[in-house]
């Protein structure tokens, strides 16, 4: 039995509620930017989330929603160039304020410093984005917090590979079974049982049907004293939101 040493978190839809509102809506201002009519709706963006990574999610809509678009010049050139401006315009919803922590998460993260737990951050989404995100919600200091921050293009393949996942251990310099990962969607658990990480799950309203039949743990939130999670899938807590007793509890059973 491994001790608990580190916390490693997905971003987007865990940390925080970041895409219906933040990267959708980011996605739009730069197709407008752009003079491009196309209009990423909500239930669209569901679909195309299914493909992890902007570059590669604008790169899909073509291919299944706009296949007869064509462009003089080199398309992936085009492609990196439309996300350059959608980042623009994310991290300015960041610095807006406009994208809070989900219920839970400033508190766990803090409990875990308290502790002197590791913590590590695993994501697909472009670096900028987690620090804009960290620095709007936590402060300057809170990217200190974390030991490695693995985001976006620095690994060759992205969710639902492991690769993200891999990185953030060696970077930590721990084993799997010393770390328990959290995620929100369906590539984010392939990626992180992949890397072979227990993960607790908080699902969000476009994942909230997708397999977790192999997380450690499935709750609508991590939860506060006054705003109660629910479990969805696993062992029950001893009280009504995810703490790190509970967690070390339930890493105790492993
Ligand atoms: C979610 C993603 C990212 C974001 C958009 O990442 O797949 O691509 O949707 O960010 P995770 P970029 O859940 O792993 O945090 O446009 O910067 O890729
Ligand atoms: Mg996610």
């Amino acid at each position: 039995m491994s001790e608990l040493k580190a916390l490693i978190f997905d971003v987007d839809g865990t940390l925080a509620n970041t895409e219906r509102d933040g990267h959708r809506v980011a996605f739009n201002q730069a197709f407008a930017d752009a003079g491009l009519d196309w209009n990423w709706t909500v239930e669209v963006y569901g679909d195309l989330l299914s493909v992890t990574g902007g570059k590669e999610r604008i790169r899909f809509y073509l291919e299944k929603y706009q296949p007869d678009f064509s462009i003089e010049g080199d398309l992936t050139e085009f492609i990196i160039s439309l996300h350059k401006k959608k980042t623009d315009h994310y991290l300015a919803l960041l610095q807006q304020g406009k994208i809070p922590l989900r219920p839970g998460v400033e508190r766990l993260l803090r409990e875990a410093r308290d502790e002197g737990l590791t913590l590590g951050i695993a994501t697909t989404t472009t670096p900028a984005n987690v620090s804009y995100l960290l620095e709007a919600t936590l402060g300057a200091d809170s990217l200190d917090w974390f030991d490695v921050i693995a985001a976006g293009d620095i690994v060759p393949a992205k969710k639902p590979a492991a690769d993200i996942f891999i990185y953030a251990l060696e970077k930590l310099n721990l084993n799997a079974n010393q770390c328990i990962a959290f995620e929100d969607s369906g590539n984010g658990i392939l990626s992180s049982v992949g890397a072979g990480l227990k993960t607790i799950i908080t699902v969000n309203d476009y994942t909230h049907e997708h397999d977790f039949s192999d997380a450690f743990l499935v709750l609508d939130q991590f939860g506060e004293p006054d705003n109660p999670c629910k479990v969805l899938q696993g062992a029950s807590l001893d009280n009504s939101y995810l703490d790190l007793v509970q967690i070390r509890r339930l890493f105790a059973k492993i």
